[in-house]
């Protein structure tokens, strides 16, 4: 090892810093080589004669140690892939982001509510249009945007299976399904019944139900009643979609939702292994305050009132079988088995939950569920075997609406102490659990109990916290809400980020925080630091790379609408109007209709040439008849607000009215080629 005292000019202290960091930079290559992460080849990272100039640049750039082994351990070479793939809630933008991890390197943002003009997403193809319309609400012509919280994985025995993502929409209540061969969304569907939600979307361990939970309570059917007959008029929700994995779609016709008190509902999570057939969802504002203006107190208040809310458990199972049984009323076309049938039939109990509680989670094993309340400062853990004797027990109470209520003590297992503003929890390989503290600003590692205490702790107790900037909500470790979290990364949604980066104005971008949870114990470094500056993501899931299997390119011809579930034979996702041989090009009028059948590939659109008349209807069909992986084009119409991007293989379809006359330079969009530039073609519209 070479060390440069002599042209660094450092002080004997300062040497001895950089002398050590090299030695620890050393040991960190040494350790990677031959590690089983997928990352490093090891080659040449840590040969000697680096090592004197990374003390240069640790002294030039101020690089500490920890600093040295943080980038150690993030950085991912060219040509190398992240271990995990990170897929965040967009927030506000309504998308979704796939993030690796972990380098933290954004690698796409996938069109899901919103337009998203670079994949053509909702800017004239007609596939995707017809998705987006899907969602559309009453009174909202162009609905596009979306509040976007929880994505969730599709799983199969409560691991993530790498098939399907689906996410919810708060602000108007929908849920979207991607298939993740192709990155695309595949469905919108609008809730009938809620006009917001909040607690989705989270799946079963089989995804044979994707749990769409409330938030604010509503008239049911999205109609009208005046607050002042609130306890009556006003209903909590929580709804079920059904997931017809053949079809690769959710099944409104399947699904059915549960009318519930009209306390807020909020987050829920599906039970597994002992749990599964179980749902638990929270609640907050069981006060069921009316605001401030309507005579009460303002709501962060009144719905802080109460002592406790009250854990919703629900039977999925036997609500699927009442459900399916006729047991349902319908509101706008949609099945909703009424309160009065849940209480009857056995389907829905209360537990309390200590103040304003947030997070839902079962523990690995389907155990535990942990909840979280914002304004009590523990972790509070209940026992499924203990709630299920309590239920057969038979409860002695009930709210005011009838469901029963199993008193606490009876399904408490354990309350551990973490500090403030507890929120979300998450876990990892060891029998840790981790938990987001909001006001404290911290990621708390506190170990589980039952048969999973890790290894010479004890159990329900609190190990270490580990400080975050700023303000965290969600956290995700890798893995980490399955029946086999991996450990290794867990990521901190920070709401806040403050002075972590060059402010760009008043609006700040979130902070993505890497946190190293491979050892146990009190070592729980932060590592890295990610901006990002589109909207706010609430939730996000972390998957093993390799348990996805994205396409390359499309089979010869396919239209993304029709890929089904994902035993769909490739035939069958040809498009209708795929022109996959260069005979069937042209351009063909039908009265004042006019098809064009276009093909594409490197540098050229055929035909390049097409007229038509003022007021013309125009089916325009573009299939591109590239087999490499990445030679995507785009087609842009100027003047028609069309933009697309027909990835390899791909047929697409745009359709309109060619109202404006003139002369519109159609050309490709994404720099395919050397002649790329050349890759145009004229839309003349003669003027009627
Ligand atoms: S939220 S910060 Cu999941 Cu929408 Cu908790
Ligand atoms: Cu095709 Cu540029």
């Amino acid at each position: 090892m070479r060390v440069h005292p002599a042209r660094s000019g450092l002080s004997p202290g300062r040497r001895k810093v950089v002398a050590a960091s090299v030695a620890v930079i050393a040991l960190v290559m040494a350790s990677c080589t031959g590690d089983d992460s997928g990352n490093g080849d090891g080659d040449g990272n840590g040969s000697s004669g680096a090592s004197g100039d990374l003390a240069d640049i640790a002294e030039a750039r101020g690089l500490t140690d920890a600093d040295l082994i943080a980038a150690a351990k993030t950085y991912v070479p060219s040509g190398q892939h992240d271990e995990y793939i990170m897929f965040a809630s967009g927030g506000q933008s309504g998308q979704v982001h796939v993030v690796g991890v972990p380098s933290m390197r954004l690698l796409r943002t996938i069109g899901v509510f919103t337009p998203e003009p670079w994949q053509g997403w909702g800017f004239g193809a007609a596939d995707t249009e017809a998705v987006l319309e899907e969602g559309y609400a009453p009174g909202t012509e162009e609905l596009r945007w979306a509040d976007t919280h929880h994505p969730a994985l599709s799983e199969t025995e409560g691991d993530y299976d790498g098939q399907f993502l689906f996410i919810n929409d708060k602000a108007n209540s929908r849920v979207a399904t991607i298939d993740l061969r192709d990155f695309e969304t595949k469905q919108i569907v609008r809730n009938p019944v809620a006009i917001n939600d909040h607690g989705g979307t989270f799946v079963t361990p089989n995804t044979d139900w994707v749990i769409e939970g409330g938030q604010y309570a509503m008239p049911l059917g999205w109609e009208w009643a005046s607050l002042d007959d609130y306890e009556t008029d006003y209903r909590g929700l929580i709804t079920f979609w059904k997931f017809d994995r053949a079809a690769g779609r959710l099944d409104p016709a399947q699904s059915f939702a549960m009318e519930l008190p009209p306390y807020w509902q909020d987050l829920c999570d599906a039970g597994k292994l002992d749990s599964e057939g179980w749902v638990f969802c929270n609640s907050i504002n069981t006060e069921m305050a009316t605001g401030m203006t309507h005579g009460g107190e303002q709501f962060e208040a009144a719905t802080g009132a109460n002592e406790t809310d009250y854990l919703h458990a629900i039977n999925l199972v036997k609500a699927a079988e009442v459900a399916a049984g006729g047991g349902t009323e319908t509101i706008n076309g949609f099945e909703v088995i009424p309160l009065q049938t849940s209480i009857d039939e056995g389907l829905l109990y209360f537990v309390p939950e200590p103040k304003s509680p947030h997070g839902s989670d079962v523990t690995p094993d389907g155990k535990y569920v942990v909840v979280s309340g914002k304004l009590d400062t523990h972790a509070n853990v209940y026992s499924f075997e203990k709630l299920m004797a309590a239920i057969e027990a038979g409860p002695t109470e009930v709210d005011p609406f009838g469901v029963p209520v199993i008193a606490m003590e009876d399904a408490m297992e354990a309350q551990v102490e973490l500090g403030l503003g507890p929120l979300h929890t998450q876990f990892d390989d060891k029998g840790y659990a981790y938990t987001s503290l909001f006001l404290d600003s911290a990621v708390a590692r506190w170990s589980l109990g039952g048969d999973s205490t890790p290894e010479g702790e004890e159990p329900w107790t609190l190990i270490t916290k580990t400080p975050v900037q700023y303000n965290i909500g969600h956290l995700t470790a890798a893995e980490g809400d399955t029946v086999s979290p991996d450990g290794k990364y867990l990521v901190a949604l920070n709401k806040w980020s403050i002075d972590r980066f060059f402010p760009t104005g008043p609006l700040l971008p979130q902070n993505f925080q890497l946190v190293d949870i491979a050892e146990g114990g009190t070592t729980m470094p932060v590592l890295y630091d990610s901006p990002l500056g589109v909207a706010e993501p609430h939730y996000a899931q972390t998957i093993k790379a390799d348990k996805l299997a994205p396409w390359t390119v499309y089979p010869l011809g396919t239209d993304p609408s029709k890929m089904g579930g994902w035993d769909t034979p490739t035939a069958d996702m040809v498009g209708d109007n795929a022109t996959t041989d260069a005979a069937q090009t042209g351009v063909t009028r039908d009265g004042n209709t006019v098809t064009v059948d276009m093909t594409v590939i490197r540098s050229h659109f055929a035909p390049d040439l097409i007229e038509v008349k003022q007021g013309d209807h125009v089916i325009w069909h573009l299939t591109s008849l590239e087999t490499t992986q990445d030679a995507t084009h785009g087609m842009a119409v100027p003047g028609y607000n069309i933009n697309l991007s027909i990835e390899a293989g791909e047929t697409v379809t745009v359709e309109f009215d060619a109202t404006q006359s003139g002369v519109f330079n159609f050309y490709c969009t994404e720099f395919c080629s050397a002649l790329h530039l050349e890759m145009m073609g004229h839309f003349l519209v003669e003027p009627a």
